[in-house]
């Protein structure tokens, strides 16, 4: 993930540097405090002869000293000013750097303006200006996943069975990550049952039993054409009379447009009254993604997101900015078509490959 993200960053972040060097030069000499023990106290009077020697321009009166335990010494620092006009031009190649790789514009415009606050109108050391930026970037990077996560492992303790809806749009990986839940869920000594509430699409209930038999978890299905919300009660029904920790729900891709399935998706909420409402989107399809999950929160209100396909997300724009735009958070991410991969997001992670 990131690759491109990763790499237009670096040049941006050089790029910002290079024409922050032209801006003109202004020299400040600035006071440092120092610990003045009786062991440190030599070094620190030769130090400040040093920085009085190169510091030559200083009139020897004006130099204050401070008695007791601290001594100042004076350096000379090379600054440079930022104004908002040079803050426009140094920041569009950062801003064409996170548009071109699928970062909305939301969190575009957070990044600017936390940048701004801590770059135009101030003096800037001039060696530390790349130091300045890339802690600003992430520092805005972990407040973009301030929302409260969900622990779907802690949540399992109070409730049984956890019952989760997984809803998306056709294709988004619903059903592979409904599998690789499961999977995830019986590593951590969790039982679950599948449900195959996507009555709609033909192969749908077969994709969902190879899983099942795959995993050794059992299916619960009815034909297809049949009322999704009455194969969803049933299958809640099973795992309450078997003592199933979780209830995985498939159910049929859809577009906010399409009516009566998301009619059809509103009354499967109703009739099992899920305890998380998940929605599976690609991470590929970048800010569509944001989109598809606002319209289904509008319906469903949904409880996390799980973000598929960001192994193939060269990118990444789309797990940058979704939490941030719908005060959701991403609960996995799923990275390859094998059970195994799926892992917790972290932000952390996040940050490392971004190789800021
Ligand atoms: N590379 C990759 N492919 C994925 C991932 N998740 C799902 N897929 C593939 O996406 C396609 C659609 O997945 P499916 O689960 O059937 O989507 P659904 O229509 O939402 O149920 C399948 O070919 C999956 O193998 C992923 O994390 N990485
Ligand atoms: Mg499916």
């Amino acid at each position: 993930m990131f690759k491109f993200l990763k790499e237009k960053l670096k040049n941006a972040i050089s790029s910002i540097t290079k024409k922050v060097e032209n801006i003109p030069i202004e020299e400040k000499v600035q006071e440092v405090i120092i610990e003045k023990t009786p062991e440190k106290k030599e070094k620190v009077v030769k130090e400040k002869q040093k920085k009085k020697a190169e510091v030559k321009e200083i009139p020897e009166k004006e130099i204050k000293e401070k008695k007791g335990f601290f001594e100042k010494i004076r350096e000379k620092v090379q600054t440079t000013s930022i104004n908002e006009n040079d803050f426009e031009e140094i920041f569009y190649d950062l801003e064409v750097a996170l548009l071109e790789n699928n970062t909305a514009v939301e969190v575009i415009e957070k990044i600017k303006r936390d940048l701004k606050e801590v770059l135009v109108d101030k003096p800037i050391e001039r060696k530390k200006i790349k130091t300045i930026i890339q802690d600003s970037l992430r520092n805005t990077i972990e407040d973009l996943f301030k929302v409260q996560g969900v622990d779907i492992i802690k949540l399992t303790k109070t409730k049984k069975p956890l019952t989760i809806l997984f809803v998306g749009v056709n294709g988004s990986g619903k059903t592979s990550t409904i599998a690789k839940v499961a999977n995830f869920l019986k590593k951590n000594n969790l039982t679950s049952v599948l449900i195959a509430a996507d009555t709609f699409r033909a192969g749908s209930i077969q994709q969902l039993e190879e899983w099942g038999s795959r995993l050794n978890i059992k299916v619960i299905k009815h034909d297809y054409g049949s009322d999704p919300a009455a194969v969803a009660f049933d299958g809640k029904k099973y795992a309450e009379a078997h003592k199933i920790d979780v209830v995985l729900i498939d159910t049929a891709g859809r577009q906010h447009s399409n009516v009566n399935l998301i009619e059809e998706m509103k009354k499967i909420v109703r009739v099992v009254k899920p305890d998380l409402k998940i929605f599976v989107g690609e991470s590929i399809v970048g800010n569509d993604a944001i989109t598809q999950s606002e319209e289904f929160d509008n319906a469903i209100e949904l409880d996390g997101i799980i973000l598929t396909k960001s192994d193939i997300d060269e990118k990444g724009g789309a797990s940058l900015s979704i939490s941030y735009v719908t005060k959701k958070p991403i609960i996995f991410l799923t990275t390859g078509q094998e059970l195994k991969d799926i892992e917790y997001f972290d932000k952390e992670k996040i940050i490392k490959n971004l190789g800021i």
